[in-house]
């Protein structure tokens, strides 16, 4: 049995409770094969000095996993981290071609941080490991350990979205991103729409020969691409929405919302989530539906994130006016329509407040996939379930047919939609729901990592292809 290496911008520790995403994704078969995770320790280092010599792996041991990180100077942190992955990267992959900021040096820190990180890594890594790649951090890691003359199989997964061909091509550099995915074995997709998306651009832009199934060849090499939907441990979220915080929670809401409707968003604040939209959406429910007032509560919880780049500042400021606003013009004095709290909910409390919520709105513009929709589904009472209002822009829409479905661009439509949603007889949301569950429960979290890796092993080893 192979071991694996995982490498992600971001480690979790594995021994932390509740830890949620890749962390319950790649656990399993990280202990099972003794397994290394390697990635940014989340530190920036005091000295200015970027050379490898100032930069020392730290590595620790945990439950059979051996984890190993690195710092970055400030410098790198600006522009690999800040200035090219979600500067850069984060806003193409989501259409915002408006929002990126090409600074030619963001492309050389991306770029010095991967060598780095292939260096450090080559030196840990044993001739039959796998390794397992994550997100647009690392786009060029597998062809700087190549360069260095690594025959491993690698595998990439993108958790965001491919945009179209047109899009790829606007970024300067995506020649060389492109040639670079070339020297993975296996890239995985969170969607069919993702495959479709990244086949025409290679084989616009580089020519690349269909070859079978899922297989191209360019730059003299064959990648294999799929759509591996990510999906959530359905079982543990049901346990967590029976267990004592998330009963707890699930009660006080209850009771202090028991004359309301309640309406629900979790996100964090990206402007990919379409938060001002749903805003929007939810003025005009009131406006259109005036049956809704003094009844229907929105409460919208969203997570800080990224807030040292300008268009997550902006974001926030226009949360705060227009959640002002539609409490100044609808509100009462014992009602307030919109409850906007800019914070993280404990992951432990989550399943309770999504399971007294009549009404989930995951209404991104554009999203890779969206656990959310997931875990609003996982944490219903199958017997009373709550609707999901989802955006067909969300890479789950392919598989959440059953939700209702909305353009978050159509503020009527959307409104429309959740009109219908907190109308919606108990037989046919049962319904729904019962086809939802086990749509997510088909492709859980685990059919994602095991059939990943076992596509993976499948490919035959970098000299031979
Ligand atoms: P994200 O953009 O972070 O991830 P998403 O999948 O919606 O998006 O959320 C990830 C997790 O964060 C969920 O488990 C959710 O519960 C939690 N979360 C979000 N906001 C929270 C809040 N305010 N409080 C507490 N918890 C919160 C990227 C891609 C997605 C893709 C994932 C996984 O952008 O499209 O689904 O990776 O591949």
């Amino acid at each position: 049995m192979s071991r694996l290496v995982v490498v992600s911008n971001r480690i979790a520790d594995p021994r932390k409770a509740a830890a949620g995403g890749l962390a319950v994704a790649v656990k399993e078969s990280l202990q099972r094969t003794g397994g290394l995770w390697f990635g940014w320790s989340g530190k920036i280092r005091d000295t200015p000095d970027s050379s490898p010599e100032h930069n020392d792996v730290q590595i620790q041991t945990a439950h059979n996993v051996t984890l190993a990180t690195v710092d970055l100077s400030q410098q790198d942190y600006d522009s690999y981290y800040l200035g090219y992955a979600n500067g850069v990267l984060w806003p193409v992959f989501h259409y915002r071609l408006d929002l990126a900021n090409f600074d030619t040096r963001f492309a050389a820190g991306y770029r010095r941080v991967n060598q780095m990180f292939a260096r450090k890594l080559k030196a840990l890594l044993k001739p039959d490991d796998v390794i397992w790649v994550h997100d647009y951090h690392l786009i060029p890691l597998a062809a700087e350990l190549r360069a260095m003359g690594c025959s491993n199989r690698i595998g990439f997964f993108l958790h965001i979205p491919v945009p179209p061909p047109l899009i790829m091509a606007a970024l300067p550099e995506h020649e060389w991103l492109m040639r670079s995915l070339f020297a993975y074995d296996l890239v995985g997709l969170q969607t069919e729409a993702d495959v479709t998306h990244f086949t025409h651009y290679v084989e616009a832009e580089a020519n690349a020969q269909p070859i079978g199934t899922n297989e191209l060849r360019a730059f003299n090499r064959t990648l294999r691409v799929g759509a591996y939907p990510i999906g959530i441990d359905v079982d543990e979220f049901e346990a967590l929405a029976n267990g004592k915080e998330g009963r707890d929670m699930f009660a006080r809401m209850r009771e202090e919302y028991s004359r309301r409707r309640l309406l629900l968003g979790v996100d964090r604040l990206d402007y990919s989530k379409g938060l001002p939209q749903r805003v929007h959406a939810f003025r005009e429910l009131l406006a259109n539906y005036p049956e809704n007032r003094n009844s229907a509560t929105l409460i919208q919880i969203a997570s800080p994130s990224r807030e040292n780049v300008d268009a997550y500042e902006v974001l926030r400021r226009q949360m705060d006016s227009l959640c002002g606003e539609i409490n100044g013009d609808y509100g009462e004095l014992d009602w307030m329509p919109v409850r906007y709290i800019h914070r993280n909910v404990a992951r432990k409390r989550l399943p309770g407040l999504y399971r007294a919520s009549r009404v989930a709105l995951v209404t991104p513009l554009r999203d890779g996939m969206n656990l959310v929709a997931k875990e609003f589904i996982a944490a219903q009472d199958p017997a009373d379930p709550g609707m999901l209002v989802l955006s067909r822009f969300a890479g789950v829409a392919e598989q959440l047919k059953e939700a209702l479905l909305v353009n978050p661009y159509d503020t009527q439509g959307t409104a429309h939609a959740i009109q219908k949603a907190l109308t919606m007889p108990l037989e046919e949301r049962v319904q729904r729901h019962a086809t939802l569950l086990k749509r997510i429960r088909d492709k859980d979290v685990h059919w994602w990592s095991s059939t990943f890796l076992k596509d993976l092993e499948a490919t035959p080893r970098s000299e031979e292809s």
